[in-house]
Order: structure tokens, then C-alpha cells, then sequence
């Protein structure tokens, strides 16, 4: 880097003289200055660093979330438990050979980047692949190319809405590269739908990658619920069994075992593991009335779940994200699946809008693929597919066409479609929105839905 005030290294050529210029010392590098050379700085520097000793529970560090409500909270996360659950994550829940060459296309400043592609991949000593950029740029077809064949990537890990994403532009970008050095695919940042698992599965993995649907959380530090590659009997949809030291529980509003199969109730943890956060920095009774209060003596996730008559685990989305239409509060995630099981359909994400009988009417907002437009016959034939799919009582009252949907970097920002629901325009800290532009279009939009 040059120009005024940014320091400047030279690590181009040996040999360089330095010399003090107006109380700054710069070093002449053949026919530049710089203000420090490599070679020079390595000339001098000890051939051992000694580590700096630490507590085992001194602060590693701060990580903000962003919230689905209120203020960003600090998650704090500490040296020795956070480092050896990442470790033991990644080396089992990806079966880490020292040969593999490992790609995470998370971004590094969110929690999955910590975790594995920094502290999991490194106290490994793994080979990774590092990445920035976008998946779809300039090709739709540069992951597989790119990247998969020409590193040979082994391990992939990404989440659900890439591969819709990628999804959207059919398999033949995919097929026209061989991956045939993946083994282990997995998946984490929210309920993968069934049509988008069995795309990863059948035609990213060829069938002969076994999927490791990984669920957990920025304050979880590492994987809570998750099959282990090629030993846990796989369920499209299900992140499966808990990790080694993860005693989940399910319990319904009462704080009761809410049983089996019973919807709209709570994952929780009974014991801490290593990787557990352990205070809201700056504030550690916020930490407490958020993650302890409203189930003493246990850990809220705040995620709706249910254990199937095979005890594996569903987790169902964020409980603040139900939605509340007559009954029982109901997930999303099966009318959101129904909706891109249509072909015209590449993404989709359902709110509650208030009503005055039925408590909550459904607001479907859906992307549709590219070249398709919208119109009354497609809104009525997605009607239809849910209600034929999943029943009579979820059939959306209104469906809005969304080119983009508010997102995080990852993640949809359902709290803000329920505004845009609503055409409330107030919408709260939207700082960590990935494009706000996307949300004056769905304003504009909402006036040609019939609501
Ligand atoms: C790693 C990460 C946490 C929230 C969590 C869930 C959702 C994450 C899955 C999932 C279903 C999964 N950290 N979530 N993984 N839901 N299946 N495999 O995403 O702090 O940013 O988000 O993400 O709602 O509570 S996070």
C-alpha cells in the first residue's frame, strides 16, 4: 500500500539501506521509499517468538449478532474451551484427513468464518481454501471450476441460501465440472428445505458425499446438533443428534417436556459444553436474563424444534419468527418449502401479518427465477401448491413479488418483511442489512399486491 500516512512494506527485494528522513525513517528499496523491508526486518528478528501465557478463560473474543430485536449483543467467547470445541468440531463433524483440502465460503467476520475457517481448520493445521468474492461472478459456474476442481477441494461447507442461489441457474454450470475430489458437504445458517438438500446431495455431491447438516449458534461457538460424516443415517432436513457433551431438551412454553413430536416448542441445553459463550460482554446480567431466564437451569437457543419417533432433531427457525395463524404457533419453513417447490420460484420467505379473526394471515414474499414474471395466475397456482402441500390452513392470503429480499450477510431478515407486510416504514436497526436498496423495492412493490 502506498501514499500519504499508510505504512509501507517492501517485500519485493533484498539488499535495501535504510536511512532517516525528516525524523521518519524510510528505507530506500532500489528506486522506491518504504517505511520497513522484509528482508531487513527479518534480518534482525529472533529466530523464536515466545507465546504470551494466558488463563485458560481470558477473553478470546467479542463477537457482536446482530439481533433479530433490540440491541446487538457482545457474545464473548473465551481462549481454552472455545479453541479445543472447534478443534474437536471440525476434526469429527468434517472427518478431518491430514491430505483434505478444506473450502468454508463463509465470510471470516461472522461466526462460522471464526470458527472454521480460522480457529477449527488452523488448530488442525488443515489445508483451507480462502475465498472472497462472489459465487456467481464472473461465472455462475466458478465454485466447481474454479475453485473445487483446481484446488481440489476436499471438505465444503456453505449455507442454504448459496445454494439456492446457485440452484436458481439449474445443474448444468455444476455438471460441467468433474468434483470428483469432494467427500463431505455441509450446511449451517438455517433449516435447509428439502429441494435444496437433495440438489446439493444429488447433483454438487453425485450422491457419494454424505451432508453434514450442522446447526448452532454465534453464542454456541461450534456445532451443537450434527451427523457425523458417513456414521449418522441422514434425514433431508434434520441437523440430527447432538454432539459429544450436548444434552439438548425440548420444552414448550410452561417450561414441560414438550414430548416427541409436539410443535412450537423450544431447543434448549441442559449442561454447558466447552464452547459455550460465556457472557455478554459488558453486561453479564444481560447474558443471564437472555440465555438462563425463562427456563432455569437451562440454555435457551430461542429456535422452535422437534424430535421425531427416530429421536432425531428438527430444528423449525427462530421462535420470534412463528407465525401465529389459528392454533398453535406454526413454522415458516413448510409453507416456505412449498413455494420454491414450484419451478417458477427460487426463493421464498413468510411472515405473519396481523388479522383481526385469524390472529396472523400469511404474507408469502417470493423471488422469483430469472426470466419468470410475476402474475395473477402464478400467484393463484402457488395458492394452490401450498394449500394442496401442506393444507387448507396455510394457504397464503397474500403473495408479493420480491427481486431481493432483506438479507444479512446470510441470513433473511424476517423482522423487516413483517413491517414491509404491514407498510410500516419504521424499521428499527437495519445497519446490518447486506443491500437496503432491496427494501425501497419491496416497498414500491407492496402497492401492486392486492392487500
Ligand atoms: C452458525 C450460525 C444462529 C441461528 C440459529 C438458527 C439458525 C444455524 C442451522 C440453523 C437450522 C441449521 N450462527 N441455524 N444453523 N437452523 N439448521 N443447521 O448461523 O448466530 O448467525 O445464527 O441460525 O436459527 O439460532 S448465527
Amino acid at each position: 500500500m502506498e501514499g500519504e500516512g499508510s505504512p509501507n512494506l517492501c517485500v519485493e527485494r533484498e539488499g535495501c539501506e535504510g536511512m532517516e528522513r525528516g525524523g521518519r525513517k524510510e528505507v530506500a528499496c532500489g528506486t522506491r521509499r518504504v517505511d520497513q523491508c522484509w528482508h531487513a526486518l527479518l534480518r534482525g528478528a529472533a529466530d523464536e517468538c515466545e507465546p504470551e501465557w494466558c488463563d485458560s478463560e481470558d477473553p478470546l473474543f467479542i463477537l457482536y449478532t446482530s439481533g433479530s430485536t433490540g440491541k446487538p449483543k457482545g457474545v464473548l467467547h473465551t481462549l481454552s474451551g472455545y479453541m479445543l470445541y472447534t478443534a474437536a468440531t471440525f476434526k469429527l463433524v468434517f472427518d478431518h484427513q491430514p491430505e483434505d483440502v478444506y473450502w468454508c465460503t463463509a465470510d471470516i467476520g461472522w461466526i462460522t468464518g471464526h470458527s472454521y475457517i480460522t480457529y477449527g481448520p488452523l488448530a488442525n493445521g488443515a489445508t483451507s481454501v480462502l475465498f472472497e468474492g462472489l459465487p456467481t461472478y464472473p461465472d455462475v459456474s466458478r465454485m466447481w471450476g474454479d475453485i473445487v476442481d483446481k484446488y481440489q477441494v476436499s471438505k465444503f461447507y456453505t449455507a442454504p441460501t448459496a445454494i439456492r442461489l446457485l440452484m436458481k441457474y439449474g445443474s448444468e454450470p455444476v455438471l460441467r465440472y468433474k468434483r470428483d475430489s469432494l467427500k463431505v458437504l455441509g450446511t449451517v445458517g438455517e433449516p435447509i428445505n428439502p429441494e435444496a438438500w437433495h440438489w446439493y446431495n444429488n447433483v454438487v455431491g453425485d450422491k457419494r458425499c454424505p451432508i453434514v447438516d450442522t446447526f448452532w449458534q454465534t453464542e454456541t461457538g461450534g456445532h451443537v446438533l450434527t451427523p457425523l460424516p458417513a456414521a449418522t443415517p441422514l434425514k433431508p432436513g434434520s441437523a440430527t443428534f447432538p454432539f459429544f457433551a450436548v444434552v439438548p431438551a425440548i420444552l414448550n412454553e410452561s417450561g414441560g417436556g414438550a414430548g416427541g413430536a409436539r410443535r412450537g416448542a423450544t431447543l434448549v441445553f441442559k449442561q454447558p459444553w466447552p464452547g459455550v459463550m460465556r457472557s455478554v460482554y459488558g453486561n453479564h446480567q444481560r447474558f443471564q436474563s437472555t440465555y438462563f431466564k425463562k427456563f432455569p437451569g437451562y440454555y435457551v437457543t430461542g429456535d422452535g424444534c422437534r424430535r421425531d419417533e427416530d429421536g432425531y432433531y428438527w430444528i423449525t427457525g427462530r421462535i420470534d419468527d412463528m407465525l401465529n395463524v389459528l392454533g398453535p404457533p406454526a413454522e415458516h419453513g413448510g409453507v416456505e418449502s412449498a413455494l420454491v417447490e414450484h419451478e417458477a420460484v427460487a426463493e421464498a420467505a413468510v411472515v405473519g401479518r396481523p388479522h383481526p379473526v385469524k390472529g396472523e394471515s400469511l404474507y408469502c414474499f417470493v423471488t422469483l427465477q430469472r426470466g419468470v414474471a410475476f402474475s395473477c395466475s402464478l400467484e393463484a397456482e402457488l395458492k394452490k401448491q401450498v394449500r394442496e402441500k401442506i393444507g387448507a390452513i396455510a394457504t397464503p392470503d397474500h403473495i408479493q413479488d420480491a427481486p431481493g429480499l432483506p438479507k444479512t450477510i446470510r441470513k433473511i431478515m424476517r423482522r423487516i418483511l413483517r413491517k414491509i407486510a404491514c407498510d410500516e416504514r419504521d424499521l428499527g436497526d437495519v445497519s446490518t442489512l447486506a443491500d437496503s436498496s432491496v427494501v425501497e423495492q419491496l416497498f414500491l412493490n407492496r402497492r401492486c399486491t392486492a392487500v
